[in-house]
């Protein structure tokens, strides 16, 4: 199905905030790639290519994949020509901040979705009190995020807080009002329009 492809195959789904990462980043850097939306709880045909079975996963045109999303930016940077070697430890570290949320609220998302009975109490608080603490340290940190061009770690920020609003809730905007007013105009972007989860 994925093999010798002329252009990488991104493998994404409609609501998962990594995927759609993906797409924004390839698509900002104007790379060549087709973006296919899965259903990643039916795709056994990807478990030989990531047996994490996980989205996102690029397919690449010798038939290897790549993931995860980490991966997947790194490469899409070295296909766009970035140099590579200029390292900015604090913002990879906000960058593995945003990931870590939008992990956490995944995690909170499977756990909401077991019945009442079958759900972990202490799990969900957990995972709660991790989103929490997160978007206010994202918020503390938001002069550094969100000044300078636009870059992989705002579209990973954005995504990350727009899957807050999409799964857990919008009540850090009252709270984090500084990373709120540039979500505001962030979020009006095309790409960010196009890409915003539904359901
Ligand atoms: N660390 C991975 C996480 C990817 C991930 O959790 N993807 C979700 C969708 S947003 C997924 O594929 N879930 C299906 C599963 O884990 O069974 C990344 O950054 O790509």
């Amino acid at each position: 199905m994925a093999s010798m492809n002329k252009v990488p195959l991104l493998y994404g789904g409609a609501t998962s905030p990594f995927s759609r990462m993906a797409k924004l980043y390839g698509d900002h850097l104007n790379l060549d790639f087709k973006y296919e939306l899965i259903d990643i709880y039916n795709a056994e045909f990807l478990d030989e290519l990531n047996p994490l079975r996980q989205i996102p996963t690029l397919i690449l045109d010798d038939g290897n994949a790549l993931f995860d999303s980490r991966t997947i930016f790194s490469y899409f940077e070295d296909q766009a020509g970035c140099d590579l070697t200029v390292l900015d430890f604090q913002q990879s570290t906000r960058i593995s901040l945003a990931l870590g949320m939008a992990d956490a609220c995944l995690q909170y998302r499977m756990e909401m979705m077991l019945s009442e009975n079958d759900r972990n109490e202490a799990k969900i608080l957990k995972l709660k009190a991790r989103m929490d603490r997160s978007v206010k340290k994202l918020n503390d940190w938001s002069d550094d995020i969100t000044a300078g061009k636009v870059r992989l770690e705002q579209f990973v920020v954005a995504c990350s807080l727009e899957y807050l609003d999409f799964r857990y809730t919008k009540n850090w905007r009252e709270e984090c009002g500084k990373l709120d007013a540039w979500l505001e105009v962030f979020s009006q972007r095309d790409d960010m329009i196009k890409t915003r989860p539904v359901g």
